[in-house]
């Protein structure tokens, strides 16, 4: 048995898209981060810190999104989406498995300020200022080196998976036009049928409810 602790647009989008990926049948459980239910002692039980990903797979029970895509790339060896140690790649996937989260964080810490909070707390202006400026230069220096279609010479792997989840989530702080190889590369990602059954199954996200979130102005 496999199952999926979900909320729409959110981090455990990256295993689902992997799921569909390997072929893998799977439920899905979903959540709202808006809620309260994953801070109910049950959801916590599986995950410390009350976040998803989690996924439940055949009596075990794993979180965090990087090391539960490794996991199942680990377990599946035959979908082929991971260079196995000793591989040339081996080390370039690893670095983006993690930069995928660098860019997460930025993100989330955006989505505090901009999403989240909740009147009579604004955003920090100076510290939002610094987020985006932070998202942009890790984009940019992607943009700088990517070379073809995917992250690694070898081809589609889940680290583009865990990082074109954040790329197309950047969409909401940071004008992506200035990403033209960022945004090709993404245009094939989204092209893959296993990303359309993944989508169609994501579930609405009550997340955004703007398409952008610029920087406020000071005192705004
Ligand atoms: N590093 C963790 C981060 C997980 C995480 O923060 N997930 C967010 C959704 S994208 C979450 O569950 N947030 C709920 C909360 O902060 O209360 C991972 O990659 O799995």
């Amino acid at each position: 048995m496999i199952r999926l602790h979900h909320v729409p647009l959110a981090r455990s989008f990256r295993v689902l898209w992997l799921m569909e990926e390997m072929g893998l049948e799977y439920e899905l459980a979903y959540y709202s981060i808006r809620d309260g239910s994953m801070r109910a002692p049950e959801f916590l039980a599986l995950s410390p810190a009350g976040r998803v990903p989690v996924l439940e797979h055949e009596g075990n029970v794993w979180f965090e999104s990087g090391a539960i895509v490794q996991m199942l790339c680990e377990t599946y060896p035959q979908a082929g989406l991971m260079p196995p140690p000793g591989h040339p790649d081996r080390a370039r996937f690893l670095e983006m498995l993690h930069y995928a989260e660098t860019v997460g964080s930025l993100l989330e810490n955006l989505n505090l300020n901009l999403v989240f909070l909740r009147p009579p707390a604004t955003p920090s202006v100076p510290v939002v200022k610094l987020l985006n400026a932070r998202l942009r230069a890790s984009l940019a220096a992607m943009e700088g080196r990517l070379t073809g279609d995917h992250l690694l010479p070898s081809g589609f792997s889940a680290a583009d998976i865990m990082f074109g989840y954040g790329f197309e989530l950047a969409r909401y702080y940071v004008d992506l036009d200035q990403y033209p190889r960022l945004v090709a590369y993404w245009e094939g990602l989204r092209a893959r049928a296993a990303y359309a059954r993944a989508k169609a199954r994501d579930g609405e996200q009550d997340i955004y409810a703007r398409a952008f979130y610029p920087v406020p102005e000071e005192g705004a």
